[in-house]
């Protein structure tokens, strides 16, 4: 299963993106340190190729600060473009900032820089801009689609920041890309379910963070599954139903409102190497879902035939 949301505001936004970008000169796109590839939006990458760009990775107080620093020299190494670690709830970054866009746009005489800030839903847009403008301008908060409309920031120094909604694109191809958006907070509530991204959290955390669970939950010997996992936190945290069943929807929530707090340590999700198995893993459900389309059409012709034939 994957996760699809892709409200009519995130169209619209799109749109509005497109038609606001040739007088763009730099495009800023926040991405989650967390996961700084399923974080980046193609639509945004394609849209905007031929600008220069700076791509923060910001929430790096929740990302793993080793894994963090491997996506950061892996996208230096794209053309035209400049990456920040951001931990914007604890320190102000504005003269970087600044530097960096004067660096890749120098000012012309009596023009404003127009700087485009993008990126998924709830990965600190308006945290950013009300930081450079050093004032609370546009309002922020801890879930996503906070923002619904463009907004234009003069910051007085030359520079021009365009405030744009997150926006997600239609269709999230890679099913591993859109439990971890889920499981960072990109996606509304109401468009997954905890269930879901619980499981596919504790499979991740059994894998890559075993010493984290067994600090967190008091546990000396990890069980294998994460059924058993989500059972053993469930009756620790009084998640029971009568009969002493665990309720798996009660703990799978606490569970995942606990790893998006940071209560479980810093994490990262993905390195720059998944990439290209994830990609080939893409391609190859493409291709299924295309012969399955076409196996589809073809049955059809083939009943349209017989009942036309059978007509005669
Ligand atoms: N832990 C942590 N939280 C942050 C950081 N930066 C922003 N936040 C929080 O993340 C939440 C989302 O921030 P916003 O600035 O509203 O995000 P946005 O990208 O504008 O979100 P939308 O407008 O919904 O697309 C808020 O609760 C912020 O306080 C950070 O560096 N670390
Ligand atoms: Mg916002």
């Amino acid at each position: 299963m994957s996760i699809q949301w892709y409200p009519g505001h995130m169209r619209k936004a799109s749109n509005e993106m497109i038609e606001a970008l040739p007088l763009v000169n730099v495009v800023i796109e926040v991405l989650d340190a967390r996961i700084p590839f399923s974080s980046s939006n193609p639509f945004i990458q394609e849209l905007s190729a031929d600008k220069p760009h700076i791509k923060l990775l910001n929430k790096t107080d929740l990302g793993d600060p080793d894994i963090t620093k491997q996506w950061q020299d892996y996208f230096e190494q794209q053309a035209n473009t400049k990456t920040l670690p951001l931990d914007l709830k604890n320190h102000d970054p504005s003269k970087q900032i600044i530097d960096l866009i004067n660096k890749l746009s120098p000012q012309k005489e009596g023009r404003n820089t127009l700087v485009m800030v993008t990126g998924i839903p709830n990965v600190g847009k308006s945290s950013l801009i009300n930081c450079l403008a050093g004032k609370h301008i546009t309002k922020t908060g801890d879930e996503p689609a906070v923002t619904k409309g463009q907004q234009k920031i003069n910051l007085r120094n030359g520079i021009m920041l365009l405030d744009t909604p997150g926006i997600l694109w239609p269709k999230i191809e890679n099913p591993q890309g859109s439990y971890r958006l889920g499981t960072t907070g990109a996606i509304k509530d109401t468009a997954v379910s905890y269930e879901d991204l619980a499981f596919f959290a504790a499979e991740f955390l059994l894998e890559a963070y075993p010493q984290r669970l067994r600090e967190r939950f008091n546990i000396e010997e990890l069980p294998r599954t994460e059924i058993a996992l989500l059972e053993i936190i469930g009756a620790q945290r009084g998640c029971l139903r009568a009969g002493g069943r665990v309720d798996l929807e009660r703990v799978s929530t606490i569970f995942i409102n606990e790893l998006r707090a940071g209560l479980l340590g810093p994490l990262g999700f993905e390195t720059p190497e998944i990439i290209k198995a994830e990609m080939q893993q893409v391609a190859v459900l493409k291709e299924g879902k295309a012969e399955r389309e076409k196996s589809r059409l073809d049955k059809a012709a083939a009943r349209r035939r017989k009942a036309k034939s059978n007509r005669k």
